[in-house]
């Protein structure tokens, strides 16, 4: 059985979303974000930089949220939600999925990282890392304008990781979406599977809390 140590609102997310897409048995094991416990040797044992999230399945425990995504759909997808390597769309998938997390999701990770660090924050770095996402929403506007989803008319979990991002976006910079990426967004956010992982979200916190 899978286990996905995650803390609410995190990068966990995006695995969760893959996994209640596939109809993947998870099990998901709820995370103190506090600092202190990140820094412990318990949990860096689990995480050597101290970051959520981690996965494990029996002996295997690795960290990296796209990594965990890309290994759901390898070992357990059956060949769902990602092209095969001799697809034409193989070279975009792989693009985007690492797109979602390297270079979309790495400004607003160091909004966050800056307003933790850095009180009162300082306007200009934010307004800078706000520009660079805002970048990223508008290649992500012009790659579907033509199409229901990344790679075309199939979703993927390109798509995913990617709306996973956009929900950080939205609530760090700006809840208005360029028109194609907007109608994209609640496309994708429409999926039932979207709905159950917010609530697995939900619930995982609420364990912490109660
Ligand atoms: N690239 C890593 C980033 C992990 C990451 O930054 N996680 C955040 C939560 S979503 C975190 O643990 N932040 C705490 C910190 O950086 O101190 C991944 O995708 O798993």
């Amino acid at each position: 059985m899978l286990k996905i140590y995650h803390s609410p609102g995190t990068r966990a997310f995006r695995v969760i979303w893959v996994c209640e897409e596939l109809s993947v048995p998870y099990e998901i094991v709820p995370v103190n974000f506090a600092a202190d416990y990140r820094a412990t040797p318990e949990w860096r044992a689990m995480n050597p930089v101290g970051k959520v999230p981690v996965m494990t399945e029996g002996e295997m425990v690795m960290f990296e949220s796209c990594a965990m995504m890309q290994y759901v759909l390898d070992r357990h997808g059956g060949g769902r939600l990602q092209p095969t390597t001799d697809d034409a769309t193989y070279a975009h998938y792989l693009q985007w999925c690492w797109f979602a997390e390297a270079t979309f999701a790495r400004p607003l990770g160091e909004i966050v990282n800056h307003r933790r660090e850095f009180k009162p924050e300082l306007d200009d770095v934010v307004a800078e890392m706000k520009s660079r996402a805002t970048a990223c929403v508008g290649a992500l506007d012009a790659a579907v304008a033509d199409r229901p989803y990344l790679l075309g008319g199939t979703l993927s979990a390109a798509d995913l990781s990617i709306c996973y991002t956009m929900r950080g976006y939205r609530r760090m910079v700006t809840e208005e979406l360029p028109a194609n990426v907007k109608a994209y967004f609640d496309r994708v956010t429409a999926l039932p599977s979207y709905e159950r992982a917010v609530q697995a979200d939900a619930d995982t916190a609420a364990r912490l809390k109660g």
